[in-house]
């Protein structure tokens, strides 16, 4: 018997105040643009597109926030944000449409209050170029795309992004990122000393995506676990996915990501997604867009031809 799919709650978050490149405001349309709804009811899903967020106003905070750039409006985004994933989680899949990668500090920090209340833990899959681990202590661009995991596992350097500091961060253990080419020096310090779990482009040369992504799904099976994922744009090669202010040479291929977003589906584990760092200014005729529409479509299910099938995961299974 099939489990009915959840409703996916597509939200858009056009922050761009986490970096110096303009444009990532225009992604949400960007890819609203691409199809990405009629993809996905393509598919057989319900949507609702919540539209676009807005910031709500915050008093300007005190001193104490080091190197960051636009702390204050950051946080003003985190603060909307994070109440509003989790309110989306609890009625389907909320699908984050950025804006740079900041949003995920919101937007994790929502499904990690959301999985804790269903007694269950997050797990985080950080599809990247780099690894967003810095504080604004350590952060030599002062970016704060670059700090977003840094703020959700709940460093102190940063719990004055949130109304109070976290009471459910990630645990860094449980962040497994991949994709990884671009880490500061003393990003480096802050990874080993918090055992983030990093495969970085070398793990995926040398045995492919399936060992290492296999081996984050085990474990979120093993545990009931939810799994987010976030994907931002610069995880994929700037061959094929140029729409991005900070390309690194050298990312994944379109088969590759692909696998990942099959494999992911199949797992029957995936509660919410990150789409980020898409900045329409920089495409070519939408073809970044469109490839995240693919994407997203293959981790609902789109297949290119029949796969046995499989028993779904106890998220889907009716009790
Ligand atoms: N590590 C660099 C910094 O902190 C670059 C961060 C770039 N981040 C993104 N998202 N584009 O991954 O400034
Ligand atoms: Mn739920
Ligand atoms: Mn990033
Ligand atoms: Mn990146």
């Amino acid at each position: 018997e099939k489990a009915t799919p959840p409703t996916i709650h597509l939200l858009g978050v056009p922050v761009q105040d986490g970096t110096h490149e303009k444009g990532c405001l225009m992604g949400p349309d960007a890819l609203r643009t691409a199809g990405l709804r009629d993809t996905l009811e393509g598919l057989g899903f319900d949507c609702v597109d919540h539209g676009n967020l807005s910031p709500a106003a915050i008093d300007p905070m005190p001193a104490g926030k080091g190197n960051a750039l636009q702390f204050d409006a950051i946080a003003s985004w985190t603060r909307t944000l994070a109440p509003k994933a989790y309110e989306m989680a609890k009625n389907g899949f909320p699908l984050f449409m950025g804006g740079d990668h900041s949003l995920s500090m919101g937007s994790v920090a929502g499904m990690a209050r959301h999985a804790a209340e269903e007694g269950r833990e997050l797990f985080v899959l950080w599809l990247d170029a780099h690894t967003d681990f810095n504080t604004p202590l350590t952060s030599e661009s002062g970016n704060m795309h670059g700090m977003s995991v840094a703020a959700f596992c709940g460093l102190p350097e940063l719990s004055g992004l949130y109304e109070a500091p976290l009471d459910h961060p990630v645990n860094p253990a449980q962040v497994h990122m991949m994709g990884i080419r671009s880490i500061d020096q003393k990003e480096r310090d802050l990874l080993r000393r918090h055992h983030v779990k990093i495969n970085d482009m070398r793990v995926l040369d040398e045995m492919g995506v399936i060992r290492p992504l296999m081996e984050l799904i085990d474990e979120v099976k093993s545990r009931n676990a939810m799994l987010h994922v976030s994907l931002d744009v610069d995880f994929l090669d700037p061959e094929i996915a140029p729409a991005v202010g900070t390309t690194v040479p050298g990312g994944a291929t379109l088969r590759e990501a692909h696998l990942i977003m099959e494999l992911l589906h199949e797992s029957g584990y995936v509660s919410s997604l990150d789409l980020v760092e898409l900045n329409p200014f920089l495409d070519h005729r939408g073809k970044t867009a469109e490839l995240l529409t693919d994407l997203t479509a293959s981790l609902f299910g789109r297949t290119i031809f029949d796969r046995p099938t499989r028993r779904p995961g106890p998220r889907h299974r009716s009790v």
